[in-house]
């Protein structure tokens, strides 16, 4: 199990060239975001792994399902390819870590062509747990944090409705996988896509793959990461990285899907939790993290996003690396500079030296 991870971590580092990566890792400004892949460990109690072992009702089950769920020896099933499906299963021990890396393995498939089927997985990290309800099957004003896998579009909003065919034109495809952190304020707007709300997402052709596909929530010292794996090649590329979120211990993992006029099969293969071993100022430690309020700061409130059709929101804010990348191509132009100017007034010297 381990070793999957491992080398999925060696993916996390690739979409950075070599030499970046090695400079990254040695500039002093950078934070150590970009994994390692030896300081992380496996939490057990907070992976659901086949066959599946302590999934079900019993008081010592570690893993909790609903609706129409079902598990197998290979896979957990949340929804059938059937219409108006619900499903759901959640982690029955509360994390307490404050630093972690969430892995999960899915597969959504079903007969259904392109545009005609839905409605996607949603990944929870929230307050409560075993609340159905309309957002992909689990309740509406949910505290804590949701990652939307949403497979079909339900905001036609300047799209040809009756040919579907504008979906390259317009500024966000389907699936459309996106990020919320909610305080129990905001509700879900499935006409919208939860577009209102939306921290940060990306498009990702995941349905019907021969193969199974991944993605992966880090949290870390306010910062949420979210990296998608949908071609099977051992590599990460990141879909949302956005710093200044604040997200508490104690809260319940889970995965929930729905289907409606329109069905797929939603497979969740497993969901694997890691530590990440980051050292906290004493300050930090000395709060009571399970106090926290789930919000995010550093970004505009996701209300003023509303009458925003743009999609300038998403992009708005300088990440951290991108300000550093700036930094470093201006202190590398700097260096070039200086080293250039070196040559040529040793190369003046030398010729003045020549003349006289
Ligand atoms: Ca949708």
């Amino acid at each position: 199990m381990v070793s999957f991870r491992g080398s999925k971590m060696r993916g996390f580092g690739t979409f950075i060239s070599r030499p970046l990566l090695f400079l990254l890792l040695h500039f002093t400004l950078v934070q150590c975001d970009i994994t390692d892949g030896n300081v992380e460990h496996l939490k057990r109690e907070h992976s659901l792994m086949k066959p599946y072992q302590g999934v079900g009702s019993s008081p010592s089950s570690q893993w909790d399902f609903w609706g129409s769920t079902l598990v197998t020896s290979s896979y957990v099933r949340l929804t059938p390819d059937e219409r108006s499906k619900q499903g759901s299963i959640w982690n029955t021990v509360p994390v307490y870590l404050k630093d972690w890396e969430m892995h999960v393995q899915y597969k959504i498939h079903g007969s259904g062509n392109k545009h005609f089927h839905g409605d996607g997985i949603a990944i929870w990290y929230t307050k409560e747990r075993l609340n159905p309800g309309p957002v992909f099957g689990n309740q509406d004003h949910f505290v804590g944090l949701a990652l939307f896998v949403d497979t079909f579009r339900n905001d036609l909003h300047g799209m040809d409705v009756n040919t579907y065919h504008n979906d390259e034109a317009a500024d966000r495809s389907f699936p459309y996988i996106s990020a919320m952190v909610n305080n129990g304020s905001l509700p879900y707007d499935h006409g919208k896509d939860g577009r209102n709300s939306e921290l940060g997402g990306c498009s990702s052709e995941i349905r019907n793959k021969d193969h199974d596909t991944y993605l992966a929530i880090r949290y870390s010292k306010s910062r949420l990461t979210v990296m998608i794996d949908i071609d099977d090649k051992n590599e990460w590329k990141e879909c949302i990285d956005i710093w200044g979120v604040h997200l508490p211990t104690g809260y319940y993992f889970g995965a929930s899907a729905a289907t409606g006029d329109l069905s797929d099969n939603h497979d969740i293969i497993s969901m694997k939790m890691y530590q990440l071993m980051v050292d906290h100022t004493p300050d930090e430690d000395s709060l009571d993290w399970t106090k926290i309020e789930p919000s995010v700061s550093l970004l505009k409130s996701p209300k003023d996003n509303i009458d925003d059709h743009t999609g300038n929101f998403r992009s708005t804010p300088l990440t951290g690396w991108k300000v550093f990348l700036l930094l470093l191509c201006a202190l590398l132009g700097i260096v070039v500079c200086g080293v250039v100017g070196a040559v040529v007034f040793q190369k003046r010297q030398e010729r003045n030296r020549r003349f006289y």
